[in-house]
């Protein structure tokens, strides 16, 4: 099946409340970070699968799971962090879309890591997508895979 790549010049509509610069600030440090955010993961993921998938576009610095602020456990989010930005874009744009534990994965620019951020922020401790969430996430299509998921 052929898959379009995701663009990296490109940047997600995705804007985080809590960073707390301009709009030219937050794109500034989304067009220089060497993190990724991954969406759309399964709960079932594994921080060893991840290193896998995404030590394939360059060498990892770190991999910081999303964490259910109430149970403390994996709830369908990660950060990765690389060294170089070659690599980061990479990322963006070879993996988004691609197939991780039977789910398209999302990878997006993200302004830097900080601590608490690996939290879920929505009301039940997960993300706070995942209290509107249906059968897909629609960043997914919009972002690289089409029509293609919808189909199937
Ligand atoms: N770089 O796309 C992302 C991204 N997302 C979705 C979350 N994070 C991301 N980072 C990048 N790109 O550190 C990061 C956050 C945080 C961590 C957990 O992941 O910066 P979260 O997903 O639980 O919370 O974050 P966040 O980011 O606030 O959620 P979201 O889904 O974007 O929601 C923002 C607002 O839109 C909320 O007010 C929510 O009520 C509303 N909303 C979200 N989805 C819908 C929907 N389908 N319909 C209506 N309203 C919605």
């Amino acid at each position: 099946m052929a898959r379009l790549f995701k663009n990296p010049d490109q940047l997600s509509a995705y804007r985080d409340r809590r960073f707390l610069g301009s709009q030219d600030e937050f794109e500034h440090a989304l067009r220089t970070s060497t993190t990724v955010y991954v969406g759309n993961l399964s709960f079932y993921t594994t921080e060893e699968q991840i290193y896998e998938v995404f030590s394939r576009t360059g060498e990892l610095k770190k991999i910081i799971m999303g964490l259910d602020k109430n149970s403390k456990t994996p709830c369908g989010f990660c950060f990765v962090l690389f060294y170089t930005r070659e690599d980061t874009e990479d990322a963006v744009k070879y993996i988004s879309g691609t197939i991780l534990d039977d789910r398209p994965i999302r990878v997006d620019f993200d302004w830097g890591f900080q601590e608490g951020r690996q939290w879920g922020r929505g009301r039940s401790g997960g993300q706070v997508r995942d209290e509107y969430r249906t059968d897909y996430d629609p960043d997914i299509l919009n972002c690289c895979y089409g029509k293609l998921v919808q189909k199937e």
